[in-house]
């Protein structure tokens, strides 16, 4: 078993030309940072090659271990996949963070996010695009819109008092991990899985805190955002808050 204080999971699907630059920059902050750091990519046979790159990271860097999967299976089973992963190798293992490969996310938030989790004061630290010191770097106004809707939306219909609940950057404690990995829904994808697991991680009582983060435009390579995914989360959300009066409902008549 290798040891690790931190394991940061890592989703592919065809990010070849982005997930050097990830992981070098995750290890460099990390080791600065004074952080016994592990990186764990999760690819799901991407055709154009991200595995091979990721092999040879891993010989190059020591740090980086590839899990690849047969084929596209979705980002939540791919996190889901990441977690145990992690929970199952790594020795002293105390924090999970969740990050993308494209360049979105920016390594130099990882001391901030995890600082809150190892030190005891939060289970869960969200990388926050909607507290103060958050914002959103180079326009993505579409994409803005996007994710402030969802936020709304989310807020409404599932009471999570939580301002960036579709954020993908983000830390969990491998105690909260453990105790809630079979109650994760893998089958849910992209935002849906974000909000999804918020939610179970808050129903075993973990406390949440965000952290202010820059979000970037993606480094290369397209989105695997697609309207379908837009339209099944807010069928989800909507679900949710039927399936949430239903039980206050009820609650109230016995
Ligand atoms: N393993 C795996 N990774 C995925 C899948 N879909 C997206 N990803 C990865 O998840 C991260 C977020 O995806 P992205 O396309 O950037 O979504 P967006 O940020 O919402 O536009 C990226 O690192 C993707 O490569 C999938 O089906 N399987
Ligand atoms: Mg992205």
């Amino acid at each position: 078993m290798r040891r690790a204080e931190v394991a940061v999971v890592i989703p592919t699907y065809n990010e070849a030309g982005n997930i050097g630059a990830t992981v070098r920059r995750v290890i460099d902050v990390a080791t600065r940072a004074d952080l016994e750091c592990r990186v764990v990519v999760v690819d799901d046979n991407s055709p154009d090659g991200t595995s091979e790159v990721v092999r040879g990271l891993a010989e190059e860097l020591g740090c980086v271990e590839l899990l690849v999967r047969p084929r596209r299976l979705g980002i939540g089973s791919a996190y889901v996949d990441g977690f145990r992963y992690a929970l199952e190798r790594f020795r002293g293992l105390k924090v999970v963070v969740e990050m993308d490969a494209d360049g979105s996310h920016d390594a130099a938030y990882l001391p901030s996010l995890v600082t809150p989790v190892l030190s005891g004061a939060a289970e869960v630290a969200i990388g926050s695009r909607y507290v103060g010191g958050g914002s959103w770097e180079g326009g993505q106004a579409f994409r803005q819109l996007i994710s402030r809707g969802a936020n709304f939306l989310t807020r409404i219909c599932t009471g999570l008092r939580v301002r960036d609940a579709t954020s993908g950057f983000r830390a969990m404690s491998s105690d909260l991990l453990s105790r809630c990995a079979t109650s994760l829904r893998a089958s849910s994808k992209g935002y849906v899985f974000q909000v999804e697991s918020l939610a179970t991680y808050v129903s075993f009582g973990a406390r949440v805190v965000e952290v202010p983060i820059s979000f970037k435009p993606r480094s290369s390579g397209k989105s695997k955002l697609r309207v379908r995914d837009v339209v099944v989360f807010a069928a989800w959300n909507l679900e949710f808050l039927i399936r949430r009066t239903l039980t206050s409902l009820r609650r109230s008549l016995t």
